[in-house]
């Protein structure tokens, strides 16, 4: 059991019962009958890779709701084993998030409820390692057993409809697909496109009237993102001859990292469910092979976006490029690179958890998201890589800095990389259910 306080970065002490109190009520304020909302005003459906990271907090206080959250987002999988990025609640109105299922126009699903309405990208899977994670707090085998078949069409897709480099990583096709959306990882690729604004005379940003304009993504940006949404789902959302046909197709160190763990993943649920865990490992292994010697640059230590159009590394150093760490197979010399630059004034994990950005790069910024601000997912994540390659110290540091600054600033959606401040939307979901778990 935790202590009842330990002291934040100005060694005040944090009172880890408000704390637990606080999360707690965020994630009852959040629930929606059937699934979580990332927050009530920003983001009012369910979200793919949020539900991932709030059932894992979720496992401590509402089990029933963890393994619910899951199985609502499953219940919503294309029959091409596709998991949407976003299932739309049929409650809330087209204009209360943009782009919404109108723009998406994707058809039910063939053979399945009438009203389960979803976009057509995907986002990282987390999701094999959230059933594994709710299994060992509160087990689950029917749970495991519904979800296992389904986890397993979910990579198959990832890793045959999306090897798009022909490598044995994951492509993505929109930068939304990474949860990393206006990270400068793709900014190289995305400078290559044209940015026609006027697309925006045809659509409202819901975004910039319910948060700070300044914190969110340009109006470049989004005519972009827009456009490569358009092309793909006029594509009928089909990943033949991605090259050809689309204009973003890249390789992202963290959503590769996040594919390779989540095989290790299945590999425990496939002996709880009776199943061969000898593939999984096996996947997971060349997977993570693969990333080494295609994204890893030794003269920077990091991993790096792959723009499949052309061949080429982006030199952005950010957070997803320190993502592999949470791979057990990764060679000691590579973790032990990953670690030091995680450590390193570039990103630094005390007294504030790791921002998004390189924060010695002069475009750092530290208020616009994924391009400097602090995000608990990623800090939680890179948390078990050090843990996982016997860095106890640093990953203690790392604990400590997301409970202080959450302590400080509430469970905002992100944080400033300098003072600590909250910003995004508050009462974001999965802040609160990953201090659950850093709690537990
Ligand atoms: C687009 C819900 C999502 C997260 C992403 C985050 C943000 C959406 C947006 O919010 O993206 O998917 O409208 O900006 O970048 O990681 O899943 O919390």
């Amino acid at each position: 059991m935790e202590q009842a306080s330990t002291e934040d970065h100005d060694h005040q002490p944090i009172d880890l019962d408000r704390l637990r109190r606080t999360a707690e009520s965020v994630l009852r304020g959040n629930w929606s009958g059937d699934h979580m909302v990332p927050s009530r005003t920003l983001y009012p459906h369910q979200w793919s890779w949020d539900a991932a990271f709030i059932s894992i907090g979720l496992a401590h206080v509402a089990p029933d709701r963890a393994w619910r959250d899951l199985r609502s987002l499953f219940t919503a999988q294309w029959p091409d084993g596709r998991v949407p990025h976003i299932v739309f609640d049929p409650g809330v109105s087209e204009k209360d998030y943009f782009p919404g299922p109108a723009f998406w126009d994707v058809p039910p699903l063939p053979g399945g409820p009438s009203h389960i309405r979803t976009t057509g990208i995907v986002q990282p899977p987390v999701h094999a390692l959230a059933a594994r994670m709710i299994h060992r707090v509160a087990p689950d085998v029917e749970e495991l057993r519904w979800l296992y078949p389904r986890l397993v069409a979910q990579q198959e897709y990832l890793l045959k409809q999306r090897d798009a480099g022909g490598a044995g990583l994951v492509s993505i096709v929109h930068p939304w697909e990474s949860g990393l959306d206006n990270s400068p990882s793709w900014d190289e690729a995305l400078a290559r496109l044209p940015a026609d604004v006027r697309v925006l005379d045809r659509y409202q940003r819901r975004d910039v009237q319910v948060a700070v304009a300044t914190h969110r993504p340009t109006n470049d940006d989004y005519a972009r993102y827009i456009a490569l949404a358009t092309s793909y789902r006029d594509n009928g959302y089909q990943d033949f001859d991605l090259l050809e046909r689309h204009g973003f197709v890249v390789e992202c160190p963290a959503f590769n990292a996040l594919t390779a763990d989540a095989e290790l993943a299945l590999a425990e649920i496939a002996q709880v469910v009776g199943a061969d865990p000898g593939p999984h490992r096996e996947r997971a292994a060349e997977i993570t092979q693969t990333m080494v010697e295609r994204l890893f640059d030794p003269g920077t230590g990091l991993f790096h976006v792959f723009d499949v159009r052309t061949g080429k590394r982006s030199e952005a150093r950010c957070v997803n490029g320190l993502m592999p760490l949470i791979l057990p197979e990764l060679p000691q010399e590579v973790a032990a690179s990953l670690a030091a630059e995680a450590a390193s004034g570039r990103f630094g994990l005390s007294p504030l958890p790791v921002p998004s950005y390189d924060r010695t790069a002069p475009d750092f910024d530290p208020l616009r998201y994924w391009r400097g601000p602090v995000w608990i997912n990623v800090n939680w994540l890179l948390r078990r890589g050090f843990a996982e390659h016997g860095y106890a110290l640093q990953a203690e540091a790392l604990r400590q800095a997301m409970l202080s600054v959450v302590d400080r600033s509430g469970c905002f959606e992100y944080f400033h990389p300098i003072t600590g401040e909250g910003i995004g939307t508050p009462e974001f979901s999965w802040t609160a259910a990953l201090v659950l778990d850093l709690l537990a």
